[in-house]
């Protein structure tokens, strides 16, 4: 990871000219947005400044163990109006883990409304929007975490990662990387993960705590999916399943459960693509993985307004859980017949 001289001493100024700072993240908020925002916020506060992360709504329960997570104000739970008073306070706002202020929706809002607080973009996602003052954006990075690791040995050394930010940090690259199973697996990376494991982690109970760690809803609801729902076109090449909110209640649903479902399809040899289609009481959020060349990211920008990285990304449909899915068995074939997938 190449950081420029001038962007890092950019960075540095911001930080010591801001004395408030506050780190947000994306909604549906995963292990590589708590991690990032976590570790960035530890090595921030060390420094003296006081430092708030912030994610539009709640984080899965398996990721409560987290070291700190429970310092992170929930913006849709927080009913004493503390986020929008430290963004109104912020010297800087830094968003990790996302590519544009949109993806927050309200907390957008107000994050638009200071005006005085500088910007700062600590990303891995393509296409990062220009309302940055200074932007790190590495969609070759394999998560934001790496990101964050790399921004901390540059501008603080490696002495200012101690074993909790290591585990925030490790947290988030094991996430995003699938347990060191997708792409962008650089000696670089494992050079980190090396730096990491250097500090005393525990990095199978890491491990057991975010993989290990769910319900038996869950394991259920898992297997009522891949049995009952998954769907395959193009000759079994591309996969897609549903979950509607009265499926989720009938398994006692909670936040995060259908995490990671989407990616099981492609556990079949000739699978290229895969959609989950999941309920929300406004939208239906869509989830897509893909395999080698098959680019998701363009297929959810043409087709769900929505975008990511070439092997996963997500969007959203406004129309009923039927339409949508006769919107993607269109867009699947269109995308066929052009080669692409
Ligand atoms: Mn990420």
């Amino acid at each position: 990871m190449i950081l420029e001289k001038a962007k890092i001493e950019l960075l540095r100024q911001i930080f010591e000219e801001s004395q408030r700072i506050v780190i947000v993240s994306h909604t549906n908020p995963d292990g590589d947005a708590m991690g990032s925002s976590l570790a960035l916020a530890e090595v921030l506060q060390q420094q003296g400044h006081t430092v708030h992360c912030i994610v539009p709504n709640r984080f899965p329960y398996y990721m409560k163990w987290v070291p700190k997570s429970n310092e992170i104000i929930v913006h849709n739970a927080d009913k004493l109006g503390i986020a929008e008073a430290v963004i109104a306070d912020a010297d800087c706002i830094v968003c990790a883990d996302m590519s544009s202020l949109s993806r927050l929706e309200q907390l957008g809002d107000s994050i638009k409304k200071n005006t005085k607080a500088r910007r700062v973009l600590i990303d891995h996602h393509l296409s990062p929007s220009e309302e940055f003052d200074v932007m790190f954006s590495f969609p070759e990075s394999s998560s934001t975490a790496f990101v964050v690791y790399s921004l901390i040995v540059e501008m603080f050394g490696i002495e200012a990662i101690d074993q909790t930010v290591a585990t925030q940090l490790y947290v988030g690259i094991m996430t995003d990387t699938g347990n060191f199973a997708f792409s962008y697996l650089t000696p670089e990376l494992f050079r980190a993960v090396a730096a990491l494991s250097e500090t005393g982690i525990d990095i199978p109970q890491i491990y057991n705590n975010v993989y290990n760690s769910f319900t038996e809803g869950r394991a259920k609801l898992f297997g009522f999916v891949i049995n009952r729902k998954m769907k395959s076109l193009i000759k079994g090449t591309v996969a897609y399943m549903s979950l509607t909110e009265e499926e989720m209640r009938r398994f006692w649903f909670q936040q995060g459960d259908s995490e990671g479902f989407v990616n099981y399809p492609l556990t079949i040899k000739k699978m290229r693509m895969s959609a989950m289609f999941t309920e929300q009481s406004d939208f239906i959020r869509v989830s897509l993985r893909s395999r080698g060349n098959v680019d998701v990211n363009e297929f959810a920008r043409r087709y769900f307004d929505g975008g990511g990285h070439r092997n996963a990304a997500g969007g959203k449909s406004f129309k009923s859980m039927e339409e949508t899915i006769k919107h993607y068995i269109s867009a699947v074939e269109e995308f066929h017949a052009e080669g692409k997938v």
